[in-house]
């Protein structure tokens, strides 16, 4: 069979890079010029982006439930379409149409394909760029089985997030790699986590200069 490989590159925009961004992921600026490498030194048959584009008044957003609930530090029960799960809160951020919600000016857009669109239900979250988490898919797994794609290489933030999560669903139907040198978790603590559970699962963790395609 012929392998056809996908970049899937993760939730690159100002909310979490920017230094007075609501959600900064600590370190990024460092993984952007690997990530902006990748284009030339391999060969790839489809180019995706992801982006986290909430309306204003999402559910995963401390403020949409009152003042007594804190970014970072609550969290609350969600129920939706039947289902029922615990949403950690967070800081308001990649607001659909907004500046934060724009690409980072310094990764290179110019070979991205495709851009999914993530978190957009005012009532469900999704940190994996194929399904929210009640389940509903963005269409991104369509789009790479129609182009014939097997295998799937992810980059991005946050490692231990949106990463994390669109890694795992990858995984499900596709041969799946993370690049350590091109992600950035919210901590190191979470990170090195995030690695040895998603090994378990099959999940590859190689060093961009590895790459065989
Ligand atoms: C993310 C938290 C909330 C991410 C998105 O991109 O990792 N994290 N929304
Ligand atoms: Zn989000």
């Amino acid at each position: 069979m012929t392998t056809k490989t996908a970049l899937i590159i993760v939730d690159v925009q100002n909310d979490f890079v920017l230094d007075d961004a609501p959600l900064k992921v600590n370190g990024v600026a460092d993984i952007i010029p690997n990530i902006n490498s990748l284009y030339k030194a391999h060969h790839w048959d489809f180019i995706v982006a992801t982006k986290d584009f909430h309306p204003a008044n999402h559910v995963s957003f401390a403020a949409t439930h009152g003042p007594s609930y804190k970014p970072f530090t609550s969290s609350i029960t969600v129920e939706a379409y039947g289902l029922k799960y615990e949403q950690r809160l967070w800081p308001v951020h990649s607001v659909s149409n907004t500046p934060g919600s724009e690409f980072y000016e310094g990764l290179d857009t110019s070979a991205i394909q495709d851009v999914v669109y993530k978190g957009t239900d005012p009532k469900v979250d999704s940190y994996s760029g194929f399904f929210d988490a009640a389940g509903k898919s963005t269409g991104l797994r369509e789009k790479l089985d129609s182009k014939g794609i097997t295998d799937v290489v992810v980059v991005g933030i946050a490692g231990d997030y949106c990463v994390r999560a669109t890694a795992t669903d990858s995984q499900k139907f596709f041969k799946t790699t993370v690049l350590t040198d091109c992600i950035k978790s919210l901590t190191e603590e979470s990170e090195k986590k995030t690695i040895a559970e998603l090994k378990l699962l099959g999940i590859k963790f190689i060093t961009s200069d590895q790459l065989t395609n």
